[in-house]
C-alpha cells in the first residue's frame, strides 16, 4: 500500500469516527420471542428513536431471554448493565406486592378494568422503579389468559395433580390452590417443556398459545379471561440523563406512542389469535360455571393474602382502582 492510500483510509476512518461520535447504541434484552406482538411493538419504539434522533440513539433489541435470562433482566438494567429492557411487571411482586397487582385472579379482567388498575398502579409503580434507579417508559397488557389443557376442564378438580406451567409467584400460588403442580418455563422454552412432559397444562394468553404453537401439543382451550398481567419497558435513570435533551424526548415521545399502539395490538390480539387457535384444531370453549366458581374462590382467597402482604399501599390501590 502507497503512503497516500494508508493516508487516504486514515482518513476516511477518521471522518466516520467524527460523524458517529455523537452516536450511541443501546443494547436492550427482552424476554419474549420475536413474533410476540410486544417485541414487534419494541422494535417500532427502537424504528421511532432512531427516525427521530437522525440515527444518534439506536436501540439494539435483543429478544427471547438472549442477552439476559428474564429473570435477570430487571437487575441487568438497574445495575447499568444495560440501559434498557423489558420484562413481566409482576415479577417484582417479591420486591413489592403492589407490583403484582395485574397478575391477581379475576381482579381485572377487562381492557377497561386492566387502565383503571394500571392508572391506579401507575404512580406507587414509578416511585418504587425510580427508587430501584429505574424510570419506567410505557407498559402494555397481555391479552385475558386462558387455559390450556389436554382434556376438557369442567372444574377445579380436572385440574389436579397436573403439571403446570407458571411465569410468576402469582401463579404459581393459584396453580397450587387448585391442586395442580407448578413449574416455572419461560415462554421461549414452553414447547420443548410439553413435549418432552415436563409439563401438561397452562394459563396465558391466546398469543403467547399462538406463538408456541400449542395445538402441537395441547388439544383444549378455555377462556376463562382470568387477569391482565402487563409488561413494562425501562431505562436505567443514569443512562438516560447522559442523553442529550432532544434525545431524551424521543425516547418519551416513542414510549408514548408505544404505549397507545401496544394497548390496541393487545385487544385486536385478544380476538384474532384465539381464532387462529381455532383454525389450528384447538377446541375453544366457554368456561362452565361450576368450574368459574371454583377459580374465583381460589381469586378471592388470593386477593385477602395479597392484602395482608400489600398492606396500606396495596388497599390505596384497590381504592384508587374501584374509586
Ligand atoms: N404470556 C407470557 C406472560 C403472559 C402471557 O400472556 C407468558 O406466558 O409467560
Amino acid at each position: 500500500m502507497t503512503m497516500t492510500r494508508i493516508l487516504g483510509s486514515a482518513a476516511v476512518a477518521l471522518t466516520a469516527f467524527a460523524f458517529s461520535a455523537k452516536a450511541e447504541t443501546w443494547d436492550m434484552p427482552t424476554p419474549y420471542p420475536d413474533a410476540t406482538f410486544h417485541t414487534v411493538n419494541i422494535q417500532e419504539f427502537a424504528n421511532d428513536i432512531d427516525e427521530a434522533t437522525g440515527g444518534d440513539l439506536t436501540i439494539k433489541v435483543h429478544s427471547a431471554g438472549s442477552l439476559f435470562k428474564h429473570p435477570e433482566i430487571s437487575k441487568a438494567v438497574r445495575s447499568g448493565q444495560v440501559p434498557a429492557g423489558e420484562f413481566f411487571l409482576s415479577l417484582l411482586a417479591n420486591d413489592n406486592p403492589v407490583f403484582g397487582a395485574d397478575s391477581l385472579p379475576f381482579l381485572a379482567t377487562s381492557y377497561d378494568q386492566a387502565r383503571q388498575l394500571w392508572e391506579a398502579q401507575n404512580e406507587v409503580i414509578t416511585d418504587l422503579l425510580d427508587a430501584q434507579g429505574l424510570m419506567a417508559l410505557y407498559a402494555v397488557p397481555w391479552p385475558p389468559q386462558g387455559l390450556y389443557t389436554t382434556k376438557e376442564i369442567t372444574s377445579v378438580d380436572d385440574l389436579a395433580g397436573l403439571k403446570f406451567r407458571t411465569y410468576n409467584a402469582t401463579l404459581e400460588q393459584f396453580a397450587n390452590l387448585a391442586g395442580a403442580a407448578p413449574t416455572q418455563v419461560e415462554v421461549p422454552d414452553i414447547p420443548q417443556a410439553f413435549s418432552t412432559g415436563r409439563v401438561e397444562a397452562m394459563i396465558t394468553s391466546p398469543s403467547t398459545g399462538v406463538n408456541s404453537k400449542a395445538w402441537d401439543f395441547l388439544s383444549h382451550y378455555t377462556d376463562i379471561q382470568a387477569w391482565i398481567p402487563k409488561n413494562i419497558v425501562v431505562v436505567n435513570k443514569r443512562a438516560f440523563r447522559r442523553l442529550d435533551e432532544d434525545t431524551r424526548n424521543a425516547v418519551l415521545e416513542a414510549a408514548e406512542a408505544a404505549e397507545a399502539r401496544g394497548w390496541e395490538m393487545s385487544m385486536a390480539e385478544s380476538q384474532e389469535m384465539v381464532k387462529v387457535l381455532e383454525e389450528n384444531g384447538i377446541s375453544v370453549s366457554q368456561p362452565s360455571d361450576e368450574l368459574m366458581n371454583g377459580l374465583r374462590a381460589i381469586g378471592d382467597q388470593m386477593l385477602e393474602s395479597w392484602k395482608s402482604d400489600a398492606g396500606d399501599a396495596g388497599q390505596q390501590l384497590l381504592d384508587a382502582y374501584k374509586g
